[in-house]
């Protein structure tokens, strides 16, 4: 019921004009998300299962499930996340201080699931059901209509079986609405079952950067911007301190039982994070539209094949790497599709770590991120040659702290084929103005307004513009 209630209330702010984008699962309902982990293969999903639980508040958390991969093919290891649960557990009290809606214990150990230990494909067919496959058609059958986010850190074997299992019973009808609730993100692919999904269910919403580490793929994948950022060992624009064990060490694994659980890092911080980063309710992120670029990165909806280390037959499109233009904190401009996953890291960061002192801080010593407020609409129009005013000046601050802003154009997010940029009259204040330019049809441009508090550590949250301007004769 609860969920029915959010839809209605998220319709009557969509047309009352709130700050509700209106299309796919609304910006701002709470989402359903279900893990699949290879964790205990390296520290990183330990590490990511820790920040998750920092933001478990922010979701339904439907379901936990340990899996193999290309890393740990004969081996599951569900006792690790009943373990970092039991670590949450000492400091629920504390983040509650800080936020609600905290999940209990026992109900994260209530959806902690197992699939079987064996690898790929060989964990498919019949006699092959698990208690996490069994568990993922559970929560896709529920009678709730949102989405389930399906973020895969592993192989994606014990949600191709669910699928086998539903194709193989269901009428193609009712294969058709099961499939249509999932939204799955993988960290490439860590078995030979992501393709078979792509291929099998073509219709499936699917976003990843494809291919096997064998293949060098991993180290062009978006997902490594989260922390990796060289290339050949070639410097490319992103601050490296703030994702490095030093850093780390001081903001995450001296904070309380949480964040002694949290591993030194061996190869990359976290490179499972990115598939639910664009899940955190920043005023950013939009998972509904990994083409519009958030926390957790960009993603465009096009067929593979020209991928670097494109080596399948693919003949469907899927959400997939993307380029932004960057400037680094080397100074000059990157254009990669990492860049689209690092260009937010300072902001990422600092959140992790002031959550990470909600888990031992009294509310008066930690930061909390302001509210970006808009003004207006999330959605504006106009001619060409007409003055735009662009206002934030109604943004909060929980803890009173002062704000600074930024008006950032994100032209690879929009429609806009022109290279020249907004000019926005003063863009360090909370209102600005800019004149639409030329256009020769109507087109979609994205403006980021960033409200950054001076807490310690500084946090910032968004919101989004999309302009639609249409050509002066129109
Ligand atoms: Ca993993
Ligand atoms: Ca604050």
């Amino acid at each position: 019921m609860k969920h029915v209630i959010i839809l209605i209330f998220s319709l009557i702010f969509c047309t009352t004009g709130g700050k509700s984008l209106c299309y796919g699962q609304a910006a701002n309902e709470r989402k359903r998300v279900l893990i699949l982990t290879d964790i205990e293969n390296e520290p990183d999903d330990t590490q990511s299962m820790v920040r998750f639980l920092t933001y478990s508040n922010q979701w339904d958390i439907e379901g936990l499930i340990a899996t193999t991969s290309v890393h740990q093919k004969n081996r599951v290891a569900p006792e690790k996340i009943r373990h970092l649960i039991e670590a949450y557990g000492k400091v629920r009290n504390n983040l509650l201080l800080h936020e609600k809606g905290y999940p209990e214990v026992s109900h994260l150990l209530s959806v902690t699931k197992q699939s079987i230990p064996e690898f790929g494909m060989g964990a498919i067919g019949p006699g092959k059901d698990s208690e996490g496959s069994e568990w993922i058609i559970k929560v896709l059958d529920k009678d709730d209509s949102r989405p389930v986010w399906i973020p895969v850190w592993g192989g994606a074997n014990c949600l191709a079986q669910a699928l086998w299992k539903v194709q193989m019973t269901r009428s193609p009808e009712d294969v058709k609405k099961f499939v249509s609730k999932i939204r799955m993100y993988t960290i490439s692919d860590q078995d030979d079952t992501g393709p078979w999904i792509r291929k099998t269910f073509p219709n499936l919403f699917y976003v990843g950067s494809p291919g096997y580490h064998a293949a060098g793929a991993y180290h062009y994948a978006t997902w490594s911007g989260i922390s990796g950022d060289k290339f050949h060992g070639r410097f490319v624009g992103a601050n490296f301190e703030i994702v490095d064990n030093p850093w780390l060490d001081e903001h995450v694994r001296s904070h309380g039982p949480l964040g002694a659980e949290y591993p030194f890092t061996k190869f990359l911080m976290e490179g499972d994070t990115p598939s639910f980063l664009g899940l955190i309710d920043n005023g950013l992120n939009d998972a509904e539209h990994p083409e519009y670029g958030g926390w957790g990165g960009r993603y465009e909806l096009y067929t593979p094949h020209t991928l670097r280390y494109f080596y399948e037959p693919e003949t469907r499109p899927i959400y997939t790497d993307a380029m932004d233009e960057v400037k680094g904190a080397d100074g000059n401009f990157h254009t990669s599709n990492k860049a689209t996953l690092w260009r937010w890291r300072e902001a990422f960061q600092h959140d992790f770590a002031a959550r990470m002192d909600w888990t031992v801080k009294p509310y008066k010593e930690a930061n909390h991120p302001p509210l970006a407020k808009l003004t207006h609409s999330n959605r504006l129009s106009a001619k060409s040659g007409e003055t735009v005013t662009l206002d934030g000046k109604n943004s909060t601050d929980p803890d009173k702290n002062a704000l600074s802003y930024q008006w950032i154009y994100y032209p690879e997010a929009g429609t806009n084929p022109s290279k020249e940029p907004l000019v926005f009259k003063n863009p360090e204040s909370s209102t600005t103005t800019l004149v639409a330019p030329k256009v020769a049809k109507p087109e979609t441009m994205h403006i980021i307004l960033a409200v950054t508090d001076n807490g310690s550590p500084s946090l910032t949250r968004y919101q989004r513009v999309i302009l639609t301007v249409y050509p002066k004769d129109a």
